[in-house]
């Protein structure tokens, strides 16, 4: 997966660029020198200065394959679920952190963002805050306490919060929760005054789904934005959650991140995912890359768009299959944490090259079976890389019927005929130059011609020696 940097796209974002960028300090060289390998979406996304991000999932972190992207193609991560209030305290009092300190810690060891996610929201409640009999008056202190512990728990450490989460109801109005009921529409100023008392860094936002385009919902956002704004609230911007459906990214999107930018606030788009009917086929990979191309290109042409978060990254991780029975493939990778045709279109839309020509030589190859016996085989791959690496996919195919039985030093996957070794979460990081190895056992002694492997995408030159 080598992709060119177009010079003068990047450029031009750059110049639109209003923020800081995010970290990620190389990409412009990159660009500059067209054989090397491309940035991740991270650096593509910080040549405008805005963040590419991952809503993360706190279980997978054990999953070598799945850190070895999330912790590279990523500048920001938002907890997908260990950060709501159902988790952080169950029972009154009882405050567990266990999970949330573990993104946190996880993305300062990757230099990325953390978006926190959610202090207020009516779902994933802990049943004592949700079904609690409160006296007059008591919800509001919990609440503010709450975002008070929260944030200031987090202080430093955290660039933009969800404050409140998913406040409207489909005609614009205000939906009807718990935190309406008990302190009336005042709630959600007295939670972003508490959050910005708690943490004055972290930028302040209100998130919400189905506003991705102007209508009668976005509508009551606005409405309800501009309000706060005239109060003298603290609020920093608007997220945009773009849980969206194949074909359906809303040809107003980009007017509508623009009419809340021209408030003067911030627009992010959060919790992008784009479902489809299954199975996926190659037209419906098409309208799908269509559509992540449209909604990362609608934050690229707002300058006051921080940035894109995915909600998920790879088919095998996702919310949409349970949630939507016979719908799925909505991530930019698919289940074998392959890239999809909405990985390149992302790659385009932040200013690289989405179809790169292959660079033979970058890479040699050395596949050596090791021994052979009636009913197996072990086998050594060394690969020397002209470049730098931070994580490496290695592919090439096997005859039909060797089929792999263990690997080492790699998370191996075997679909079909094609072998991906990924690296393990230890042996990612190679030097320009320098040479990375795994071995694997099959369950056939056959003798066959020895495949030549890519790495990262790219053919190597083979020293095949069998
Ligand atoms: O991704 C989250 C999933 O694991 C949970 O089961 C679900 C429960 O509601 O919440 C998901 O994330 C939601 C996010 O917090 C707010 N916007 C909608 C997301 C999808 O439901």
């Amino acid at each position: 997966m080598f992709h060119r940097v177009r010079g003068a796209a990047v450029a031009a974002l750059a110049a639109a660029a209003l923020l800081a960028p995010t970290g990620a300090a190389n990409a412009a060289d990159a660009a500059e020198d067209p054989g090397v390998a491309a940035p991740p979406l991270r650096d593509l996304a910080a040549e405008s200065g805005r963040f590419f991000g991952l809503g993360i999932s706190g279980p997978m972190l054990d999953q070598p394959r799945y850190t070895a992207i999330a912790s590279t193609e990523f500048s920001s991560v938002t907890p997908g679920n260990e950060m709501k209030w159902g988790s952080v305290e169950p029972t009154r009092g009882n405050l567990d952190w266990t999970g949330a300190d573990r993104i946190v810690d996880f993305a300062e060891e990757h230099d990325q963002e953390v978006h926190g996610h959610t202090l207020v929201w009516h779902s994933q409640l802990p049943n004592w805050v949700a079904n609690g009999d409160f006296a007059d008056g008591e919800l509001r202190q919990v609440m503010t306490d709450h975002v008070t512990t929260q944030v200031g728990r987090y202080a430093g450490r955290i660039a933009r919060w969800d404050v409140v989460n998913e406040p409207l109801n489909e005609d614009g109005t205000l939906r009807d929760t718990v935190f309406l009921r008990e302190i009336g529409p005042g709630y959600i100023a007295d939670a972003l005054r508490a959050a910005r008392a708690a943490d004055p860094e972290a930028r302040l936002y209100i998130n919400d789904y189905n506003t991705d385009g102007v209508g009668a919902k976005s509508d009551g956002m606005y409405e309800l934005v501009r309000s706060l704004l005239d109060q003298g609230v603290p609020l920093d911007g608007v997220g945009f959650q773009s849980h969206l459906i194949l074909g359906q990214v809303p040809s107003s999107m980009r007017a509508n991140l623009q009419r809340f930018a021209d408030l003067g606030l911030e627009v992010a788009v959060t919790e992008l995912d784009v479902r489809m009917q299954l199975p996926a086929d190659a037209a419906k990979l098409e309208q799908q890359a269509a559509d992540y191309g449209a909604v990362v290109g609608a934050c690229v042409a707002v300058t006051r768009c921080t940035g894109v978060t995915i909600w998920g990254f790879t088919d095998a991780d996702s919310w949409i299959p349970p949630t939507f029975p016979g719908q799925g493939a909505a991530l930019p990778w698919d289940e074998n944490y392959q890239p999809k045709p909405a990985y390149h279109a992302i790659v385009e839309a932040l200013g690289g090259d989405p179809a790169p020509e292959p660079e033979p030589g970058a890479c040699v190859a050395d596949y050596r079976v090791t021994n052979r016996w009636n009913a197996g085989s072990t086998v050594d791959v060394r690969i020397t890389t002209d470049r730098a690496l931070a994580g490496w996919t290695v592919t090439f195919d096997l005859p039909v019927g060797e089929s792999v039985v263990s690997s080492w030093n790699t998370s191996l996957t075997q679909n079909g005929t094609t072998v991906t070794a990924r690296n393990a979460a230890w042996n990612g990081t190679v030097g320009a130059g320098g040479t990375l190895g795994f071995g694997f056992q099959t369950d056939s002694g056959a003798v066959y011609g020895a495949p030549v492997p890519a790495l990262n995408g790219t053919v190597c030159t083979g020293a095949a020696n069998t």
